[in-house]
């Protein structure tokens, strides 16, 4: 294939692929994905890029690791737009209690801090992706670790808080450093694609209370002897945390029955199919016995 004056000539194997519900759902109130958007592929860092202004939001960022190790992939988190805070540091600690063992790196564009830290995840032959709300900054970093303004850059807006969705294409970015870069458009919703082995990773802490909960199929809503409500009650875990993992979890069922579901309907229009073949075959026997 020929573009413009590029020429495709290999085409490399996905080795593991970031990919979500495509979008498509708004407006509809519990619509499900019906598809998987690829975002990305060959990775082998997804950086979680997340403002410390307005887009600051614990709940968006457990949703994106979730989203990661449900790909099988791995995450880091970047904290930036840090120049904007005396003390950015909290920021980095509250983002610390939700993502077990996750690097989080508070760094700014604006006046350079952490940037370092980032370049080892771009040495050559390594890919990242930066994922995040349009307005966080990821351009910008792009940018800074680049070294020239390659990307386009937009503002964010004063009253809503919001980016206007500057990057509209996915953007593969051979960086200085050796590495690859890919900066994407603003993830406006994150609906889930695949399975759910992401939330024993995403809620280590939760699903870790849960074996010692007294009923092995305890829901963790009512039940006596739940250890994830006692843990609640004793400011272990914050409410939020428990009520986005029960959001997520609910969501995951439905992928996963819808799935099966569907499963079994391709399985069943198959046996028919073959059902219809065998009373073809057995009719032109038939015929052929007719005229013997
Ligand atoms: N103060 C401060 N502002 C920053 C920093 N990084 C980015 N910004 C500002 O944040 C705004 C949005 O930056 P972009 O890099 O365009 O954001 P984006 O995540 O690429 O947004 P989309 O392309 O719309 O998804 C711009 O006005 C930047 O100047 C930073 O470290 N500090
Ligand atoms: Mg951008
Ligand atoms: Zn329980």
């Amino acid at each position: 294939m020929v573009m413009t004056d590029h020429v495709i000539s290999n085409v490399l194997p996905r080795k593991n692929v970031l990919s979500r519900g495509a979008a498509g759902r708004r407006g509809k109130e519990n619509a499900q994905p019906t598809r998987a958007q690829v975002i990305a592929a060959n990775l082998d860092t997804v950086f979680v890029v997340c403002g410390l202004d307005r887009d600051f939001n614990l709940r968006r960022i457990e949703r994106c690791l979730t989203l990661i190790y449900n790909c099988g992939l791995n995450p880091a988190v970047i904290l930036t737009k840090a120049d904007l805070h005396m003390h950015p540091e909290v920021f980095t600690r509250e983002v610390e209690t939700i993502a077990f063992g996750v690097p989080v790196h508070l760094v700014s564009a604006k006046d350079g801090l952490g940037l370092v830290q980032l370049e080892d995840y771009l040495s050559p032959g390594k890919t990242c992706t930066l994922i995040g709300s349009s307005g966080a900054g990821k351009s910008t970093l792009v940018n800074r670790l680049y070294g020239k303004s390659i990307q386009l850059t937009g503002s964010v807006s004063e009253t809503v808080g919001k980016g206007t969705h500057t990057t509209t294409s996915r953007d593969l970015i051979i960086m200085p450093q050796g590495g690859m870069m890919i900066d994407n458009p603003g993830i406006r919703e994150i609906a889930f694609w695949d399975g759910d082995g992401g939330m024993e990773h995403a809620f280590a802490d939760i699903e870790r209370l849960a074996l010692e909960c007294r009923f092995s199929d305890c829901s963790h809503m009512h039940e006596p002897g739940c250890r994830v409500q006692q843990a609640l009650i004793e400011g272990e875990i914050t409410k939020d945390r428990v009520e986005n993992y029960h959001k997520m979890k609910r969501e995951m069922m439905y992928l996963s029955d819808r799935q099966h579901k569907t499963a079994n309907r391709v399985e069943r229009e198959r046996w028919k199919t073959v059902a219809a073949e065998i009373k073809a075959m057995k009719k032109r026997r038939g015929k052929e016995r007719v005229k013997l």
